[in-house]
């Protein structure tokens, strides 16, 4: 691929009359914007240990009361995007959020599509769209775009949870923002009993128009039992992952970031092969080794890590004895959405 030619090559008056004109020469940007074969990333393999991760959350507990933090969340941001932009990837935003006993997050809802995996505590609710699901640990809880949605909390202990939207992405389109509402009346009906059970779904015979999402809470329970399932029935399966879908539609839970559980069996050295989307894995149950792009991150239960796309990712199970179970959240719907979506070697 030969050299094209320096902004410095053009003289200066040129320039000068280009930039007054709201005009740029492509040509000395062509390389950065089209890169030869790989694009270029920011997004860096970042890991965030839950340890000390914790006690800074806790200690936002006590220093921000609940009306002047409306989410109390520690922003889980990838460097190689710049703190401020509180991105860990392109598309995708973490944020680690405490809910304390008796607490209550107020009713929003915004244009992000929203997802939370819970880390810890008991006792806590998101109420989406009228539907209040419980928060256990592991279970997924989705508040699509445009749902209302409000935590609360009447258990003991602090609830910790990991939130995952596509804000960076919503912002980047200019299509980002929230309205404020008020306490949502609790409604009859709960998508995790309706869907409790894979293949079978109800059959309305008096209502019509039915929910875009029917399913909003993905208890880990029946995740779990899906995976030691698969791994029982599939000795020889390598990768014994399962993805969170619409029930109704079995396509993907939300629009823009995929959703999937992975077990490693005792022992297990998985090789992910490179594809396009950034990746980000949380340790549900156990821990795991996750090496990416010259980095190898020993990930502890509750811990959370980063991969950029285009790299290949090895995650290890070092324990002889016990699985690890791993959520793992992507962009992979976004990037088929746009055509891009691709494996290499
Ligand atoms: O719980 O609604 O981490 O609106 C960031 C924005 C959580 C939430 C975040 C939000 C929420």
């Amino acid at each position: 691929m030969h050299e094209l030619g320096r902004l410095e090559d053009l003289p200066q008056d040129y320039r000068d009359e280009l930039a007054a004109r709201n005009l740029v020469p492509l040509w000395p940007n062509l390389r950065n914007v089209l890169p030869p074969r790989v694009p270029s990333r920011n997004t860096r393999p970042i890991h965030w240990p839950y340890a000390t991760l914790r006690p800074l959350l806790l200690r936002a507990g006590e220093l921000t009361p609940m009306q002047k933090a409306e989410r109390r969340v520690l922003v889980l941001a990838n460097p190689g995007h710049g703190l401020e932009a509180m991105k860990a990837s392109p598309a995708m935003y973490l944020g680690m959020q405490l809910l304390l006993p008796g607490e209550w997050a107020p009713a929003h809802r915004h244009t992000p599509n929203a997802v939370r995996m819970v880390v810890e505590g008991r006792g806590a609710t998101t109420t989406v769209s009228g539907e209040k699901c419980p928060m256990e640990r592991g279970d997924l809880i989705l508040t699509p775009t445009g749902e209302w949605h409000e935590h609360e909390h009447d258990g003991p202990d602090p609830v910790v949870w990991l939130d995952v939207l596509d804000l960076p992405l919503m912002f980047y389109a200019e299509v980002s923002y929230a309205v404020e509402g008020a306490r949502q009346p609790v409604k009859p009906g709960r998508g995790d009993q309706a869907y409790a059970h894979g293949g079978i779904v109800p059959t309305p015979v008096f209502e019509r128009g039915g929910s875009a999402y029917p399913m909003l809470r993905y208890p880990w329970a029946q995740a779990r039992a899906a995976l030691v399932g698969l791994a029982a029935s599939q000795p020889g399966l390598e990768a014994v992952q399962v993805t969170y879908v619409n029930p109704e539609t079995g396509r993907d839970a939300q629009n823009n970031l995929g959703f999937h559980a992975l077990m490693l069996r005792p022992g297990q050295v998985l090789r992910l092969p490179a594809r396009s989307p950034s990746q980000v894995f949380h340790v549900i149950e156990g821990a795991a080794g996750v090496d990416v792009a010259g980095s190898a991150f020993a990930l502890a239960e509750a811990d959370t890590c980063c991969a950029p796309g285009y790299e290949a990712v090895t995650l290890s199970n070092h324990s002889a004895t016990e699985p690890a179970f791993l959520f793992v959240a992507d962009e992979s719907p976004l990037h088929r959405k746009l055509g891009v979506y691709e494996t290499r070697d």
